[in-house]
């Protein structure tokens, strides 16, 4: 069965435990559980992590990356957090292993400080979805989809 991986980033665990004003009330597990079954619907094979550490993003990038020259994977969704705003590694590891990605936001970033106007992984991202909140995943994961397909 192709996969989707759903890859997210540091501090996403504390997803509707903290600041509901800008995430919302939905938990990571909520999230993950929307996932599945959206990928159910697509017939894909979800494989959805969250690290706060950015050398295990990058593994799990390569890993995808591996998956989808392998024919295996459609490619990843992929909320990198505030390492969106710093991480040129992250940046490589997309490039280095041409894993096709969506990035995704849950806020709308342009909207906010300045600091967050800015991503790194835009430029080796396939497409962006930004600001629709938590159903952000499904758009992101419908469009992984549709791009696969073409
Ligand atoms: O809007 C997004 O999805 C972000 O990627 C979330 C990151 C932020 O640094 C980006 O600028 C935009 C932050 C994720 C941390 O999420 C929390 C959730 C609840 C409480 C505290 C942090």
């Amino acid at each position: 069965m192709t996969s989707v991986y759903v890859l997210n980033g540091p501090n996403l665990n504390l997803l509707g435990t903290r600041k509901p004003e800008v995430y919302g009330t939905t938990t990571l597990a909520d999230v993950e559980e929307m996932c599945r079954e959206e990928a159910a619907g697509l017939g894909l094979d979800l494989r959805f992590r969250q690290s706060n550490h950015e050398g295990q993003l990058i593994d799990w990038i390569h890993e995808a990356g591996a998956e989808v020259k392998a024919g295996r994977c459609v490619g990843a969704v992929f909320n990198p957090g505030a390492y969106t705003h710093t991480s040129v590694a992250l940046h490589d590891a997309i490039e280095g292993v041409e894993l096709p990605v969506v990035e995704l936001h849950i806020s709308n970033v342009h909207a906010r400080e300045p600091f967050r106007h800015h991503s790194y992984i835009s430029p080796v991202a396939r497409s962006i979805v930004v600001g629709f909140g938590v159903h952000g995943y499904v758009l992101a994961m419908r469009g992984l989809h549709h791009i696969a397909q073409k």
